[in-house]
């Protein structure tokens, strides 16, 4: 369960092949994508993100390994792991996050609203309202 973000299982076609996940409009996603991006190779013991952002939404699915990632806003922080290809998370524009415990196989995918725009981040945990 997450309260600051949503856990969100993605739509999964299996068959004798294996499987195939989808993230679409009108399905799981509730925007349309705008970017892509994904971390991957993350040195042992590395944490990243430490901010939050003004407009931006974005959908996370961990489609290899593991990571925890911890949300926090003005009342409360919780973690939330991710681990499996079919679940992704959804974090709206004023969650605080972080990745934590990245395991060497981790590749986190994230979709997001909007272009890359450093004017968006939000760097100092303070002004979390
Ligand atoms: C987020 C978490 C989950 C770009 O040039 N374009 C991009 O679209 C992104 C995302 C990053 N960059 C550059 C900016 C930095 O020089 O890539 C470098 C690493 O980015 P950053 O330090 O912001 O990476 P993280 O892992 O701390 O945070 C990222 C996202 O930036 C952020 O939006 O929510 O992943």
């Amino acid at each position: 369960m997450s309260n600051l973000g949503q856990l969100i299982e993605i739509p999964t076609h299996g068959d004798e092949r294996g499987s195939l996940s989808v993230a679409e409009i009108g399905g799981v996603l509730p925007f349309v994508v705008r970017r892509a991006y994904w971390i991957h190779g993350t040195k042992p013991g590395v944490a990243r993100g430490f901010h939050a952002h003004r407009k931006l939404n974005q959908f996370c699915v961990c489609v290899s390994g593991s990571v925890r990632i911890v949300l926090e806003d003005a009342k409360g922080r919780e973690d939330v792991f991710l681990n499996r290809p079919d679940r992704g998370l959804l974090i709206g524009p004023g969650v605080w996050r972080e990745m934590h415990d990245l395991s060497a196989d981790c590749v986190l995918l994230v979709l997001a609203d909007g272009e890359y725009d450093e004017a968006d981040y939000v760097r100092d945990r303070q002004k979390l309202t």
